[in-house]
């Protein structure tokens, strides 16, 4: 499987839980190594860019609103196939349906307050990775 590099948040519900520390774990202990890391608070208008492909779904407002709220931890997770592995640890989107062991499963309260993202696909991850990090601030 090929070597590839993932974007990961880790959202504004999680950081006001304390859960960096156990999301972090859960990555790293699946094989992701984090290459890259900051925390940050986002503007409304940068979680609005960011979400940009989200811009005519109706949970926009209530998604960029919530993103901008509070910090974020941002990471770039490298790996084997790093891209569905980080999703297959995050879990389902929504909650309820996320498989038994998985972030959202143990730590997320809703569809929309879910603890983390990631990116879906590797063009995905090549325009959401330099949205936060410079490629002199990935360090594998
Ligand atoms: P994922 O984060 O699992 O890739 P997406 O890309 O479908 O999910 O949705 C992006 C984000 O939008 C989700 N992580 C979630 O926070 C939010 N979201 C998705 N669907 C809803 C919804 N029905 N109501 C509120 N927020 C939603």
């Amino acid at each position: 499987m090929a070597t590839e590099r993932t974007l990961s948040l880790i959202k504004p519900d999680a950081t006001a839980r304390n859960l960096v520390g156990a999301i972090c774990a859960k990555l790293e202990g699946a094989g992701l190594r984090i290459v890259a890391q900051k925390r940050v608070r986002m503007t409304l208008a940068q979680a609005q860019a960011f979400y940009a492909v989200h811009a005519q779904r109706p949970f926009y407002p209530e998604l960029t609103e919530f993103m901008a709220s509070g910090p974020v931890v941002a990471m770039v997770l490298e790996g084997a196939g790093a891209i569905a592995k980080n999703r297959e640890v995050m879990g389902a989107t929504d909650p309820a349906e996320a498989a038994p062991g998985t972030i959202r499963a143990e730590h997320a309260a809703s569809i929309g307050e879910n603890c983390v993202h990631g990116s879906d696909g590797p063009e995905t991850a090549a325009q959401e990775i330099p949205f936060f990090f410079a490629q002199t601030d990935i360090v594998g």
